[in-house]
């Protein structure tokens, strides 16, 4: 059965994949399924045919069959354990690649999410400008705690996994803040996972949406 996702009829980003329909995308490159995307747009979340696919009136949604899901940590653990090659078959690395995408969602991106909203909805506020330096260095912490233990490693925990996905995904909003370049190591770690085909697929199906053009055949 091939499951349907959804993502932006619009993409405020204008493809540039920070969406999170792109982490579906990806993880579903990645274990080669096939998939079908139906676009929404902004006023059509919150109608009641989508709200009962997503309670928040959000994307992604994942829908196979009769299961519907939503959250994109979910949607992507939920293709990862359904098919090989996101998650390692052993059960302590199992286990370990599921930490981080736990990490990834909810230590790493929360204060990335944070800046996103200083940058984005708050930067007319009188306080916004003392505000920013405090986000950023929250991200630093977490950034080099984060290259630390990867070091001179490929991956967070031997191969590509889950974990690596929803990682780097995270670290992709602070592409325009130059907080990643501070550590060559993350920029790599974030480069290496970009450069690998599946992400290419992804990539370019998103940014179909938004050119119009249909992405290249692979
Ligand atoms: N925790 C949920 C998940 O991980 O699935 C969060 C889902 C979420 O935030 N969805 C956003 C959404 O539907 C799109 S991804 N927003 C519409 C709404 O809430 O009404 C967040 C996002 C949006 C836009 C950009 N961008 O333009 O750069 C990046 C990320």
């Amino acid at each position: 059965m091939t499951p349907i996702i959804t993502a932006f009829a619009r993409s405020p980003d204008g493809g540039r994949g920070l969406a999170r329909d792109m982490r579906v995308r990806w993880a579903l490159e990645e274990v080669s399924q096939p998939y079908e995307v139906r676009l929404v747009s902004f006023p059509e979340m919150k109608e009641p045919a989508h709200l009962a696919r997503h309670p928040f009136g959000q994307i992604p949604t994942y829908e196979e069959g009769d299961l519907v899901l939503f959250e994109s940590g979910a949607i992507v653990l939920h293709i990862a354990e359904r098919r090989p090659g996101l998650l390692p078959a052993e059960a302590g690395a199992r286990a370990r690649a599921i930490a981080w995408m736990f990490a990834a969602l909810g230590t790493v991106e929360p204060p990335i999410l944070d800046r996103a909203t200083a940058v984005l909805v708050e930067c007319d506020k009188p306080w916004s400008e003392e505000r920013l330096p405090l986000v950023d260095d929250r991200i630093r912490v977490r950034l080099g705690q984060l290259s630390a233990r990867l070091g001179e490693e490929e991956w967070l925990d031997g191969n590509f996994s889950a974990g690596d996905l929803l990682m780097v995904h995270a670290l992709l909003r602070l592409a325009a803040s130059g907080l990643i370049d501070e550590h060559p190591n993350l920029a790599a770690y974030v480069a290496r996972a970009q450069a690998r085909p599946a992400y290419q697929r992804a990539f370019e199906a998103q940014r179909a949406v938004f050119t119009g053009q249909r992405p290249a055949a692979h």
